[in-house]
């Protein structure tokens, strides 16, 4: 079959929302793309694990220990599940760990903010999942496959993580004014960096257009930061706190709320790996794989060990 055809086909599954799997033929550039995005993906629920890992020690009472301690574990299985999406693609684990290392890869711009009390613990919660989840919702529908399906299971657990996040701040919300303020500080730093998750505008939007063709995007960067903003613009009255911008103001024609202007400056130079954190979180990255070198390698070992006892078994 010649190229063209081979293309009209993988054109007429994604028009009938029939989903791309592993070992259909597919465009060079949405392979490429599809793994740009996941392994970003992925290396951002790794690197996501560790300001919040460093509560784990710190957190304020045995349950919510545990319970920060599952939604760390959480993550590290999102990461493994979108490793493992990038690599039907073709793609090895090591290239996509050693791209993230060399900082060739991205992660979300996020991750680079620094953890400096318990309430940033139920910001990343309340905030960060809260904008996760908006995104991932849509991506449960994307046209590939693995992608997809490993959407659907993580969105279940983003649930738990938000409403986990929220339930620190609502009690810290409750608590004495210094509780009170602490939660407010939360809120006010991580607003701002939690709206530029959903990258940068539409209209400076690089890959957009081509991955909303091929429906590997459902919404676009502007129409999924419009529904965070009025979804959180209600939740934050619940705690009797506010949101860092004089300009967010319900828009009764628009029906949604109008909000101030993000600092690109500040987002492409923590994209860039000049925030406050990127060195830092690198750092760690790099620390964990060279440390965990000897439980890749007995785990291969194991695995070559048991693979030739049960070939010696079947013989
Ligand atoms: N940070 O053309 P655009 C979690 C880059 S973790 C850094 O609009 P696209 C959690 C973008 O990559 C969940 N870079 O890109 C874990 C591109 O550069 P390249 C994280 C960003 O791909 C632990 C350039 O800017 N979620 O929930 O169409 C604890 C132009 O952008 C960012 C995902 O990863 C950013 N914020 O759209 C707690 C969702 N934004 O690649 C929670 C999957 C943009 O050309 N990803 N850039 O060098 C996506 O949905 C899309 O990739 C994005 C960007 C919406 C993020």
């Amino acid at each position: 079959m010649s190229v063209q055809e081979l293309e009209k086909i993988f054109l007429s599954k994604i028009e009938q929302e029939i989903k791309i799997e592993p070992k259909d033929w597919m465009p060079d550039a949405y392979r490429k793309t599809l793994v740009r995005q996941i392994s970003q993906h992925a290396h951002s629920e790794i690197v996501g694990m560790l300001p919040e890992g460093n509560w784990i020690s710190r957190a304020p009472s045995l349950k919510r220990k545990a319970i920060l301690l599952a939604k760390v574990q959480d993550e590290a299985g999102h990461g493994l599940y979108l490793y493992s999406a990038a690599e039907t693609l073709g793609t090895t684990r090591e290239q996509t760990i050693n791209d993230l290392h060399s900082g060739k890869a991205k992660y979300s711009s996020i991750f680079n903010y620094p953890t400096l009390t318990w309430g940033d613990i139920g910001a990343i919660g309340w905030l960060v999942d809260g904008a996760a989840i908006l995104n991932q919702v849509m991506l449960c529908r994307t046209s590939y496959g693995p992608y997809a399906r490993a959407m659907v299971r993580i969105c279940k657990e983003e649930s738990f993580h938000q409403r986990q996040g929220f339930d620190i701040l609502l009690a810290l919300s409750k608590g004495t004014a210094e509780q009170r303020a602490m939660c407010q500080d939360s809120i006010n730093r991580w607003w701002w960096p939690s709206l530029m998750m959903f990258g940068p505008h539409d209209s400076e939007s690089t890959h957009s257009e081509q991955s909303t063709q091929w429906k590997i995007k459902r919404m676009s960067n502007d129409e999924l930061r419009q529904k965070f903003v009025d979804m959180i613009a209600e939740q934050v009255k619940v705690l009797n706190m506010t949101l860092p911008d004089p300009h967010l103001k319900w828009n009764e024609q628009a029906k949604h709320y109008d909000f101030g202007e993000i600092n690109w400056t500040e987002f492409w130079n923590v994209v860039k790996g000049n925030g406050p954190c990127n060195k830092q979180r690198l750092d760690a990255r790099r620390k964990a794989w060279d440390e965990g070198a000897w439980v890749r390698e007995a785990a291969s070992v194991y695995a070559e060990k048991r693979k030739a006892r049960q070939e010696k078994q079947i013989a």
